[in-house]
């Protein structure tokens, strides 16, 4: 049987790395069918382009995964294909919270054949042999003989082939710069940010976080051996192909056992597995020194960090008390001095935010070392505590918002703020955050870093304002660089003075400088 994967395009922004499930549950298929994936947010597609190439196929099943923001999209495709009669299962996060909803069970259109409840490792090969012999159930559910839930233990994990899959389709290096790379780039062929897990589960509990309930507060580890030799297969294709691979460990808490994390990390090192990653660790974790020392010896560039707001009271409000504002700057410090930065991640529309709230982050903000902050309203997804108590205080004002999704919408009303105030809020901290003269300042403040971290601080720069502000066409693009032409000016400024030293120093014979990242 032939199966389709297929993830929906978010419509704001392109996808900067594969998304696991797929190429997971491909590996997991068993033998005998054949998987083609499909990654909406890379190959765009729409209702009948989607149906018309599963039925040229000759697709016997498609499997559908979204996050709660995609899934009126996931909903519409699935609508689609089961229309023109091919069968569809859906999973991931919403549908696990809300199978009804997916199955037309509550009243609505029915939108999958089956729903996969969490983790489908286990339950996705009895998926595929069903749908092949025509059986499919209505809720695939992963648990054990006595109905007892059961968690997926990661050890063993599967392979998953990265060394052979083809991943043009998520180059980072824009098209219009492929073929100076692929020419005169050594080692710059292609650009691929990959995701790898080494862990699932975080038990902190945060109010309005999914991975809690979803992944459960048992916290599973694959071997750090699976890790390593998933990394050197990555890093060795790179190395064939003269391209570069970059790792996301997309765990959520990835040193929540730091015993293990430093054991891996120092696993990684000895098998000559650096390579430059990026993972999300809560603000608390990072007070541990040696962990820091070990995340920048193994190729550590970014960290994730959840820091949602500067004020205890927020904090406290959503079960994030773990939190402490006042140590934040110490953390970013203590990375920043190994070279590492932090794309720092904040909530606007906590209970105790008021007006204002972007200005007084901002501040904090600009106090810091030079990062990447991003925010986003408080949104209630199904499934968390955050969204049962804001409903029985009678608070949601869509309470369904995924069907009528809108970005960065708010969805409740939040104590001391109205909804417009809020969004007002947001759109400063966005627009303040990443306006000409913010690039211009970071690039300023990371003058003794050398022009390679400059000019990494300013592209990604421009990419992240994106996550708001949509600039997907060349015209937005253009005027971005126009906006952006005095920080450009100095970038170039520094790239030709560099060039000039390098070449004065190759004709009187002395070695010539590298760039400090
Ligand atoms: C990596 C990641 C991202 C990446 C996504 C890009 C990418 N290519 O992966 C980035 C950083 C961009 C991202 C962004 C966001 N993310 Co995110 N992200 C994750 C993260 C950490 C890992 C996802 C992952 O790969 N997991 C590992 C795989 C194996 O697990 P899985 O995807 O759940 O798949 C398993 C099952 O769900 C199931 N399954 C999944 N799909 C399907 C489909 C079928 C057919 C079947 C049978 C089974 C199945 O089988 C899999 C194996 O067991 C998760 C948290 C988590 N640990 O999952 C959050 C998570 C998915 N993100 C979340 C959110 C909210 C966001 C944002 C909206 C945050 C924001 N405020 O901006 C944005 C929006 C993204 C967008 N552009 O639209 C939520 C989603 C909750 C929800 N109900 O929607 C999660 C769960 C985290 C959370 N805090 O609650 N994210
Ligand atoms: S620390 Fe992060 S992953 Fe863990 S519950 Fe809180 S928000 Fe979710």
């Amino acid at each position: 049987m032939k199966i389709i994967l297929y993830n929906p395009d978010n419509g704001v922004t392109r996808n900067f790395m594969p998304h696991l499930w797929m190429f997971l549950l491909k590996s997991l298929t068993p033998p005998g069918h054949e998987v083609i994936l499909i990654d909406g947010n890379a190959k765009p597609m729409n209702e009948q382009e989607l149906v018309r190439f599963a039925k040229q196929e000759g697709v016997g099943l498609v499997g559908i995964g979204a996050m709660t923001r995609m899934i009126a999209k996931a909903y519409r495709m699935g609508d689609a294909l089961r229309a023109a009669g091919i069968p569809v299962v859906m999973g991931g996060p919403h549908v696990t919270e809300l199978a009804d909803e997916a199955l037309g069970r509550e009243g609505g259109p029915r939108h999958a054949d089956a729903v996969a409840l969490g983790e489908a490792d286990e339950t996705w090969p009895v998926i595929v042999e069903d749908a092949a012999n025509g059986r499919l159930r209505d809720i695939y559910e992963p648990v054990d003989e006595t109905g007892k839930e059961r968690k997926p233990s990661l050890q063993p994990y599967p392979t998953i082939p990265w060394d052979t899959i083809d991943l043009d389709q998520f180059n980072l290096i824009p098209k219009f710069l492929q073929r100076f790379t692929e020419q005169h780039g050594s080692g710059w062929k292609y650009f691929n940010m990959m995701p790898v897990e080494s862990g699932r589960g975080c038990p902190y509990g945060c109010e309005f976080c999914t991975v809690t309930g979803f992944f459960g507060d048992s916290i599973r580890f694959r071997s750090n051996e699976s890790v390593v030799n998933e990394l050197l297969m990555l890093k060795a294709r790179a190395r064939r192909e003269r391209g570069q691979v970059a790792v996301f460990f997309i765990d959520d808490n990835f040193a929540i056992n730091i015993k293990r994390t430093k054991s891996l990390l120092r696993d990684i090192i000895a098998a000559g597995a650096e390579m430059p990653w990026t993972a999300q660790i809560s603000a608390n974790l990072l007070r541990d020194e040696e962990l820091v020392d070990l995340i920048a010896a193994s190729g550590g560039k970014w960290i994730f960090i959840g820091m949602e707001s500067i004020d205890p009271a927020n904090l406290a409000d959503v079960n994030k008390s773990f939190n402490k504002p006042n140590e934040y700057a110490a953390v970013l410090n203590r990375l920043a001095q190994r070279n590492i930065y932090a794309i720092t991640s904040f909530i606007i529309g906590l209970d105790n935010d008021t007006p204002g709230v972007a200005d007084r982050t901002m501040q904090q903000i600009e106090s810091w070392p030079p990062g990447m902050p991003v925010f986003g309203p408080l949104t209630p997804l199904p499934g968390t505590p955050l969204f049962a108590k804001l409903g029985a205080e009678g608070r949601l004002t869509r309470p369904k918002h995924w069907l009528n999704f809108d970005l960065y919408r708010m969805a409740h009303t939040p104590l001391k703020m109205t909804i417009p105030e809020a969004q007002i809020e947001l759109d400063k901290a966005w627009r303040t955050s990443y306006s000409p003269k913010r690039n211009e300042e970071v690039i300023d403040i990371l003058e003794g870093r050398g022009l390679d971290a400059r000019i990494m601080h300013f592209v990604m720069r421009l990419f992240f304002r994106g996550i708001y502000i949509p600039q997907m066409n060349k015209r937005t693009w253009a005027k971005l660089i126009a906006e952006n032409r005095k920080p450009i000016f100095k970038l170039v400024k520094q790239g030709v003075g560099k060039y000039r030293e390098s070449r004065r120093n190759r004709a009187a014979g002395s070695p010539v400088p590298t760039t400090t990242m």
